[in-house]
């Protein structure tokens, strides 16, 4: 039987009291997701191949649920914002909440026939992600953007297209403000 359990969750830091796991993306691993290879690759040579985001999860065996943290780092490569890579969830079914603890971001969201909305990532915001809307966090603060995410453990990442080609929209730092342009490569 599974038992109730609070956890502890640092909204400045991320850290996840207790967690089940971890992984950190760095620079070098999102080759795909950055338009300007040129400068990411100058920035993993010189930069010591920046952390971009962190995610630690709470998951219980036999849980129809699960939740976590992104931290997300602040920075650009050439202009564009430190990002996740962005998906789909296998399940069409399933959506997602994110609940935005410290830091400023833009919520990308994709719906299957390419209509583009953006939810503001401001603490204290907690955004709804329905089912089949691609969504990717970008980081256009100073600071480290922390939030929670809660899924149901079956939604499962559909990276393919958005991998290949990015999403329509892209985010971009114009004298220190963010604007958000049609992708070029898309
Ligand atoms: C959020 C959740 C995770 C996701 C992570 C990083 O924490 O949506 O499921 O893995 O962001 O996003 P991505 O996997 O798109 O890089
Ligand atoms: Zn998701």
């Amino acid at each position: 039987m599974l038992l109730p359990e609070g956890v502890l969750i640092n909204g400045l830091t991320g850290e996840v009291s207790p967690d089940t796991g971890k992984y950190t993306k760095r620079l070098s691993e999102l080759r795909e997701v950055f338009q300007d290879r040129a400068e990411l690759d100058r920035m993993v040579a010189t930069e010591g191949d920046p952390v971009v985001y962190e995610v630690i999860e709470y998951k219980k065996e036999g849980s129809d649920l699960f939740f976590g943290t992104t931290t997300m780092e602040a920075g650009n490569v050439g202009g564009e914002y430190f990002m996740t890579r962005g998906h789909f969830h296998q399940r069409r079914d399933m959506g997602e909440v994110y609940y935005t603890q410290s830091g400023h971001g833009v919520l990308l969201l994709e719906s299957r026939d390419g209509e583009t909305r953006v939810v503001r990532m401001e603490p204290g915001v907690c955004a709804f992600i329905p089912p089949d809307w691609a969504h990717r966090s970008i980081n256009v603060g100073t600071e480290k953007l922390v939030f929670v995410w809660v899924c149901n453990v079956e939604a499962g990442h559909d990276y393919g297209d958005i991998l290949k080609r990015g999403m329509r929209k892209v985010v971009v730092d114009r004298d220190g403000a963010d604007v958000i342009v049609d992708n070029p490569r898309y």
